[in-house]
């Protein structure tokens, strides 16, 4: 199978971590455009010019991470990830939503200001209600933890690897879960597992060269994907004028829906 993937994105980290999981090979491409929206060679694969997707068989390409999930778990359903109880399945897709849309937000706007180098006259009041939001959500997912100590049910899986990349993610961005609390010994055994060591050392490894990137927009060469939750998270924080001017210098896109064709 090919990905198409950035190392830093949890939303392919999701996808590594299962692949690897389940043993399955596959191949990992960062596909043109991506960061730009430019391009039409990916938008054949992807219309919504974002990673993670996944071709398989060389003909079919799937995208959005939740998708894809389900994909690898109804074709290769051993080792299962996904809890056999229906109300716990129901819980696990909970928790994988909440990180996906409320948690990758916070996220995603930390690294607009660290990385991107937007809001240098707020990014203080907007990294405290990131820092007080990163720890509603901490509390609530370590509210989730079962009695064996994964988020899952009695063994790791579906909502371990869903969250995981979030919450390494925070530590990153310098709001992990308090030490020696419940949820940061979940992440180290979480972080124990094989899938999950590789997945988080290549996200890690971009750390470094991410510091590049607000010269890359300055120079035109990125416009930032503003969507859903992430543009929510901006105007709710404050960050309403942050949006307006990466409008008016055209840094920032929307999904545009002309790259949908027959
Ligand atoms: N709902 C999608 C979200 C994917 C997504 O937003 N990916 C980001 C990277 S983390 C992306 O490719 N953004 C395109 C861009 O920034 O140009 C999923 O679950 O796969």
């Amino acid at each position: 199978m090919l990905l198409y993937d950035h190392p830093f994105s949890p939303y392919g980290q999701k996808v590594r971590i299962m692949l690897r999981e389940k043993g399955l090979p596959f191949t990992q491409s960062l596909p043109a455009g991506v960061g730009s929206g430019e391009g039409d060679d990916y938008a054949r694969h992807n219309p919504r010019m974002e990673v993670p997707a996944l071709v398989v068989d060389g003909a079919h390409t799937l995208y959005d991470s939740t998708v894809i999930l389900e994909y690898i778990e109804d074709a290769h359903p051993v080792p299962a990830l996904r809890p056999a109880d229906p109300l716990e399945r129901a819980r696990c897709r909970t928790i994988e939503e909440v990180c996906d849309t409320h948690y990758e937000a916070i996220n995603w706007a930390l690294g607009e200001m660290r990385f991107f180098g937007r809001a240098p006259d707020k990014a203080g009041a907007l990294r405290a209600v990131a820092g007080r939001e990163t720890a509603a959500l901490q509390a609530w997912l370590e509210s989730q933890l079962q009695p064996g100590g994964w988020l899952s049910g009695p063994d790791f899986g579906w909502a371990d690897l869903c969250a995981a990349p979030y919450v390494m993610m925070s530590g990153i961005f310098g709001f992990p879960p308090d030490a020696g609390s419940p949820l940061a010994q979940w992440l180290e055994r979480v972080r124990a597992r094989p899938s999950v060591a590789a997945t988080f050392v290549e996200a890690e490894a971009q750390v470094e060269p991410m510091a590049q990137v607000a010269a890359f927009l300055e120079a035109g060469l990125f416009k930032r994907q503003y969507r859903d939750h992430r543009l929510e998270w901006m105007i709710r924080a404050g960050g309403m004028d942050v949006v307006l001017d990466g409008l008016a210098k055209d840094n920032i896109r929307f999904t545009d829906l002309s790259r949908f064709t027959a």
